[in-house]
């Protein structure tokens, strides 16, 4: 899987914009000259000073750390961005409850440091990563993404992360590896959806998913450590969790623990639970429905209410078909949804 020429992006959206008060943000720092390697934003000053020029932050308990950035070829910069705010107040994470708020309401004082993320299977350098290390070894990006949920709503997200691929060449698979398979933490006393089948939706935990190697490597596959130019908050998945942008939402494995390159295609929790309505592949598609609702449009979620947001063309995988179409040359898209 090769993309050496620099990315253009299919599609330009014209709506409200949020973006330009991320960037003026960014400006506004710049100019005070704080630099933004390291530095907790969960001072009051710097809350504060946020408040004062957007008058749209909350002020809530907030301990996530900014992050340095390089800009990616891979970012698709046209879009207009979700507010920060619904981003982190929206949220599918089972582990802490099945509404919308419950990862937000639950997930505040969940544990992601220390962290050890293990590398192992068929490779010839398994590894543990900790949780420093997540941060350090790696040259981190920024990647404004489309997210579109399997529910079909979906959101535009500038992630921070990089690329997985950096990582599985890491740890050298060897030749049999097909497929990878990734896990999120199990820790029910911390975690209150995996002490209570009702809260969690009856799902069996730890969640699984699982990529072919291919998918894995391709350049748009990122390892995400922050969103919105800081560390990632509980909610989305601290401190690492998965971004496959073509993918249905619940690919995207959030709270990563292991890593298993394998030659078997890996069991996926979704698939588990309902295998006639979330397949392994679970590519965006507006051709193949979903058997209880319609795949053809999404819910953008943007500024203003939730529920009056505006409907908006799902795209051929969601928007990065040119990238990923070949990947699934000569397959049945309708049978391997
Ligand atoms: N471990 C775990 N990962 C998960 C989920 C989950 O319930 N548990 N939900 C998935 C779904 S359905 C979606 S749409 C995205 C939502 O990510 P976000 O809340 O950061 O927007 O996370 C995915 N990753
Ligand atoms: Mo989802």
């Amino acid at each position: 899987m090769l993309i050496k020429k620099p990315f253009r992006w299919s599609l330009t959206e014209n709506q409200a914009t949020p973006e330009s008060v991320y960037h003026q943000r960014r400006d506004i720092l710049k100019k005070l000259g704080i630099t933004l390697v390291g530095m907790p934003l969960a001072s009051q000053a710097n809350a504060g000073l946020f408040d004062a020029f957007t008058g749209k932050d909350k002020k809530i308990v907030d301990n996530r750390r900014a992050l340095a950035t390089q800009s990616s070829v891979y970012s698709n910069k046209q879009l207009s961005l979700t507010p920060e705010s619904k981003v982190l107040e929206y949220n599918n994470f089972y582990e802490f409850g099945t509404d919308k708020s419950d990862p937000a309401a639950r997930a505040q004082n969940f544990k992601t440091n220390p962290w050890n993320i293990e590398i192992g299977g068929m490779v010839r350098k398994p590894m543990t990563l900790g949780y420093e290390d997540i941060f350090k070894k790696f040259t981190l990006e920024e990647r404004i993404y489309r997210l579109r949920c399997v529910e079909a709503w979906s959101m535009n997200i500038p992630w921070i992360g990089f690329q997985l691929a950096d990582l599985i060449r890491m740890a050298s698979p060897t030749s049999g590896a097909k497929y990878v398979a990734f896990e999120t933490l199990y820790d029910p006393k911390q975690m209150p959806g995996q002490a209570s089948r009702r809260l969690g939706g009856g799902i069996d935990y730890p969640y699984v998913e699982g990529l072919r190697l291919d998918e894995a490597m391709h350049p748009l596959t990122l390892l995400s450590v922050g969103l919105y130019g800081k560390t990632l908050a509980p909610q989305n998945g601290a401190p690492i969790r998965l971004v496959v942008p073509w993918k249905y939402g619940f690919k995207s494995i959030k709270s990563i623990v292991k890593i298993t390159l394998t030659d078997k295609q890996p069991p996926t929790t979704w698939n588990i639970l309902a295998p006639n309505e979330y397949g392994f592949y679970a590519n965006v598609n507006p051709k193949v429905d979903h058997p209880r609702w319609s795949q053809a449009s999404e819910r953008f979620i943007g500024e203003g209410s939730v529920f009056s947001s505006r409907r908006q063309p799902t795209l051929m995988f969601n928007g990065y078909e040119r990238e990923v179409a070949s990947l699934y040359k000569g397959m049945d898209l309708t049978r391997n949804y």
